[in-house]
């Protein structure tokens, strides 16, 4: 069996680039590529971490059946997902009763944690080099996902930010070369992360869809 390919900083951050269409739709095939890519970073950082990306992973994955199941036509953007989930009266507004998730849903959650990690890549970006990873993390982390979370799973959360290596390390392990060349290319590449975050929110405000159960 093949070895998983390395983390590249640049592969996960072009698929993010390559999301937003001229018309200013979000594309759910690199969307979801990005997400990947994320994932598997997150599984080099050590199994303290698992309990998150098992969880990031479901959602993946359930994306992916969506977008190669019956009605792929209709999850090719964020924006056809919407129209199409709600038209059809799939999306649960107050309560989730046992039906399957919604590509809504579960595009919310996943887009909570995208706003988090626009936070965590900018503290990254403009720390110092003595600044620790686990502080930008936590304060990252309280200032987006926390507020969706339950004590038991912060608590959770905040203890594995624990783990995570020096700033310095950190960079490093993005496989684009020196921790200089590492913040050079998450400058070039925050923009479309707030891009792809900004044009989100604003289609799931505009339908209401910023509280889903
Ligand atoms: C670097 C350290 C990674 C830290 C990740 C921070 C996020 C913490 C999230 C804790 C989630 C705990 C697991 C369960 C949560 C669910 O209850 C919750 C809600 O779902 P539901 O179905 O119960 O309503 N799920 C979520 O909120 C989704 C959480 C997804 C987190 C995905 C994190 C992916 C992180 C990737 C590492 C990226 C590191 C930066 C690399 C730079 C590359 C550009």
């Amino acid at each position: 069996m093949a070895a998983p390919a390395a983390f590249s900083l640049r592969e996960v951050l072009s698929a993010f680039e390559a999301c937003v269409t001229e018309q200013r739709e979000v594309l759910l095939g690199p969307y979801l590529c990005g997400w990947r890519g994320l994932i598997r970073f997150l599984h080099s950082l050590g199994a303290v971490f698992s309990f998150i990306s098992k969880d990031a992973e479901a959602k993946v994955q359930l994306m992916e059946g969506l977008c190669c199941g019956e009605h792929r036509e209709r999850y090719v953007s964020l924006q056809s997902m919407v129209r199409y989930e709600l038209d059809s009266g799939l999306v649960e507004l107050h309560r989730r009763s046992g039906r399957p998730d919604s590509g809504c849903r579960t595009v919310l959650r996943l887009h909570r944690a995208l706003r988090w990690l626009q936070l965590f890549l900018e503290g990254l970006r403009t720390g110092g080099e003595h600044s620790r990873t686990s502080a930008i993390c936590t304060d990252s982390y309280n200032a987006s996902l926390a507020a969706f979370h339950p004590w038991v799973i912060r608590k959770a959360a905040t203890m594995a930010f624990c783990a995570l290596p020096s700033r310095d390390a950190f960079l490093r392990t993005m496989n684009v070369g020196s921790a200089e060349d590492a913040v050079a290319v998450l400058g070039e590449a925050l923009p479309h992360i707030s891009d792809v975050y900004s044009i989100t929110q604003e289609l799931f405000a505009q339908h209401r869809l910023l509280d889903l159960p």
